[in-house]
Parts: structure tokens; sequence; C-alpha cells
């Protein structure tokens, strides 16, 4: 039997948003995602791929004050975790970060929560969303931590903004607080029009 092909090819218009591979997420870390370190190598031969078709390829880190509202000294449901400039908050270091690649930052103020990236903001202020259309974006690749937090929203985001939206299945993890949250948010994301893809499939 033929084997089903659901090849996606890499065109012009195409970008990636690697969603916050920061040290807290990771095993180790304060906000830690179970398995979040196997996606290094996945993530680095998918950002590969884009740079070297060169597309743009976003990097988004959650950028916290230590007092932020989302911490549960303030009644927060989260350990403090990625306060910008300290080690946790920084990319893991087996990450291939390429030159000129976007970093985006979010979640940076006090008194709100940010899961979503795509109005998370560059060095300049351009949020990703504004940089994704100044680039001609159409579709939307997203890959990183949490499938059922800021993937999720990214995602939710993105289709709102009316782009065309891809999940790298194999190149995002979650936090799954309750069992299943995970696989629910793909369900989700899904039935919202996002189509789910792996990166084994794009070419
Ligand atoms: C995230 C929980 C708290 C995420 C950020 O990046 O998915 N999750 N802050
Ligand atoms: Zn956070």
């Amino acid at each position: 039997m033929m084997k089903k092909e659901h090849k996606v090819v890499i065109q012009e218009g195409d970008a990636l948003s690697v969603t916050d591979m920061q040290l807290d997420f990771l095993p180790g870390g304060a906000l830690s995602v179970p398995g979040g370190d196997r996606l290094i190598p996945v993530m680095n031969r998918v950002i590969e791929l884009f740079h070297s078709r060169k597309r743009p390829v976003f990097f988004s880190r959650d950028w916290h004050p230590r007092d932020h509202i989302s911490f549960k000294e303030r009644g927060g449901p989260w350990p403090s975790h990625c306060v910008a400039d300290t080690p946790g908050a920084a990319f893991h270091p087996d990450l291939k970060v390429p030159e000129g690649a976007v970093i985006v930052s979010k979640a940076d103020r006090r008194d709100s929560e940010e899961y979503s990236t795509l109005y998370a903001r560059d060095t300049k202020g351009n949020t990703e969303k504004e940089l994704l259309e100044k680039r001609g974006t159409r579709r939307l690749f997203v890959a990183g931590l949490a499938t059922d937090y800021c993937v999720l929203n990214t995602v939710v985001e993105a289709l709102r903004a009316g782009i065309d939206t891809y999940v790298l299945t194999d190149a995002v993890c979650a936090v799954d607080v309750n069992p299943g949250d995970g696989e629910r948010a793909l369900e989700k994301m899904r039935e919202m029009g996002a189509k789910l893809t792996t990166t084994g499939d794009l070419t």
C-alpha cells in the first residue's frame, strides 16, 4: 500500500515562531514542562530548515518582572519563572538561534498576563504581528512551549488575525496541569481552523 503523503512545501510567505524555549520551562527549571528538552534537536532542525530557505524565524520569550501578577506570591497560578535577565529566562544553550533571528518578549508588564506571542515585542517595540505582516506572512508555523498555554493562545490570535496557522505537533510540549490539557488544546486549535502537521512533513 502507498503511504499517505501529507507533505507541506515551504514557500514564500511562510514563517516559523519558536515559542518560549527558555530554561525555566525545561527540565530543571522553575516551571518545567515534562519532556520539553526532547524538543531541542527537532527544533534545531526546523529552525535550520526555515533559515536555509530564507524564511523568517521568530523566537519569543516570557519576560516577567519579578513581581508579575501570574506568580503565586501575587495570587497567580505559577511559581516565579522567566524573570527578565535572570538565567532561567535565557534560551536553552543548545538552541540554535541564527544570526538575524528576531527575538520578541512578552508578559513584561507587572499587572497583566500575556500568553500569546503575536503581540510580543522586539527591542524597537514592533509586535510579532507587525513584523509578520511586514514580511508578507501568509502561513505561520508554531512550535515550542507550552502547547496548552502560549502555543494555544498564539495559534488562536494568529487565526483571529487571518493567518493560515500550522501547529508542529512533534515540536510542542504541554504543561498538562490537568492530564490531557495538551491533547485538548490541540483539538481546540484544530477545531478553530489550525492545521496540525509535523516537522517531518515539511519539505
Ligand atoms: C507559559 C505558563 C506561564 C507558556 C508562560 O509559555 O506557555 N506558561 N507562563
Ligand atoms: Zn509566564
